[in-house]
């Protein structure tokens, strides 16, 4: 749903000319670095873009899912290390407190998520806990007006900038499974609370992850999120059908990078006498790019009108997150493939993209989850 056309005309193409002008001259720099400068980080936080997705009550632009993926079809034009400094403020780390917050959790804390003066992070992998979330290890133990936290979380992104995180810990060790799953908001400066080394990664360099460790760490009760024990597993997974359809999103805007990338040089490029676009064996791969990408693009879109429109979209956003991931992998790889002996060569740009897409049929549930997911809900509807 677009509330305000016009608006978000103005708001695509502020975030656009932003992504042009300020973070495609930048990819290197921050790939070299490993990095997002500071001060680019302040330009996102003057655009709000840390709150796109905060109610505006609270200060945010309270996107529709719909405006959001067009956001992030914009957005992904660029290297996937720029969205990610904000992806988990917009996504995964903010919308438990938004979708199951009581009042003065979301009074609290969602004006700094808002205005990006604190980042939100999202802690639910564990060492031994990774697709099979429910089966999480770390412990919070009612202590008084206070549970006792202890565990480690892994590969927690922006983990080493969070301000908060959502903590995902087993609240009943009676329960092995997810009903015995709590979430709280838990400050990153709270006493108890370390964090291991920055992760060394494949690709997106500029987004940083790392172990998050939980030694007798005090968390008020009052942080649970909603105020329920015993839900915060249903808090997650509602938390990642809003942010698979937003990653899909992200995969179609980079996609769309690259094959303009891709296309571009095949124009330019002569073998033969002529340009390499001229080839058929070129035009077919630019051709099945360009009907992927369409095809996604429509995916993204209507799993977010669903959503919009109050469906439970947990088969669409897992649709769209394992269609669009997977095209983005193939997109990438033919754009190094037309690019030839450049497309291996780091001065060219597009091995980089080729390493940063990777991530995408990974994180938030990997392929294989999303076909688990997709799957499942079709044999439950099949029953009912
Ligand atoms: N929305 C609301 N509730 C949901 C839900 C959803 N999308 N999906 C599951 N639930 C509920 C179920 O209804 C069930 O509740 P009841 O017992 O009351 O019926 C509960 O949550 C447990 O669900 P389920 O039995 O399906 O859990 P499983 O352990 O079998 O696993 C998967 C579910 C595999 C889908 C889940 O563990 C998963 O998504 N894993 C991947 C984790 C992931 O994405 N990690 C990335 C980390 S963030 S970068």
């Amino acid at each position: 749903m677009i509330r305000d056309q016009e608006t978000m005309n103005v708001l695509l193409d502020n975030v656009a000319r932003f992504v042009r002008e300020r973070l495609v001259p930048n990819e290197e720099r921050v790939a070299e670095t490993d990095e997002i400068p500071a001060d680019i980080v302040d330009d996102m936080k003057a655009l709000g873009l840390f709150g796109l997705t905060i109610p505006e009550q609270y200060g945010g632009l309270d996107l529709t899912m719909e405006e959001e993926v067009l956001v992030m079809f914009e957005l992904g034009k660029t290297s996937p290390a720029f969205r990610s400094i904000i992806g988990t403020t917009v996504g995964i780390g903010s919308q438990g407190i938004v979708i199951d917050g009581t009042d003065e959790q979301k009074a609290k804390w969602l004006p700094k998520l808002a205005s990006g003066a604190t980042i939100a992070s999202f802690a639910l992998t564990e060492p031994e806990s990774g697709s099979d979330a429910a089966s999480l290890k770390t412990r919070a133990v009612r202590d008084g007006d206070h549970y006792v936290v202890n565990g480690t979380k892994r590969f927690i992104t922006n983990a080493p900038q969070a301000g908060i995180f959502t903590l995902m810990a087993r609240t009943n060790p009676d329960e092995p499974r997810a009903s015995g799953i709590s979430a709280f908001i838990v400050e990153a400066d709270t006493p108890g609370i370390s964090f291991g080394k920055r992760d060394r990664k494949m690709g997106q360099k500029g987004a940083h992850t790392c172990d998050v460790i939980f030694e007798n760490c005090r968390v008020p009760a009052h942080n649970v999120i909603g105020g329920k024990e015993g839900v915060g597993f249903k808090t997650a997974m509602k938390v990642l059908d809003k942010g698979r359809i937003h990653i899909a999103a992200i995969c179609v805007g980079v996609a769309q990078r690259v094959l303009d990338d891709a296309l571009r040089y095949a124009m330019e490029r002569k073998q033969f006498g002529q340009p390499i676009a001229e080839f058929q064996l070129i035009q077919a791969m630019l051709a099945d790019s360009q009907t992927e990408l369409y095809a996604a693009r429509c995916m993204v879109l209507d799993a977010a009108r669903k959503r919009d429109a109050g469906e439970n979209v947990s088969t669409e956003a897992s649709c769209a997150k394992l269609f669009a991931s997977e095209m983005c992998g193939r997109v990438a790889d033919r754009a190094v493939q037309i690019h030839g002996g450049a497309g291996y060569m780091a001065d060219y740009g597009v091995e980089r993209f080729y390493r940063d897409v990777r991530l995408f049929r990974i994180y938030e549930g990997t392929s294989q989850i999303q076909q688990i997911v997709i799957a499942r809900n079709m044999m439950r509807a099949a029953a009912r």
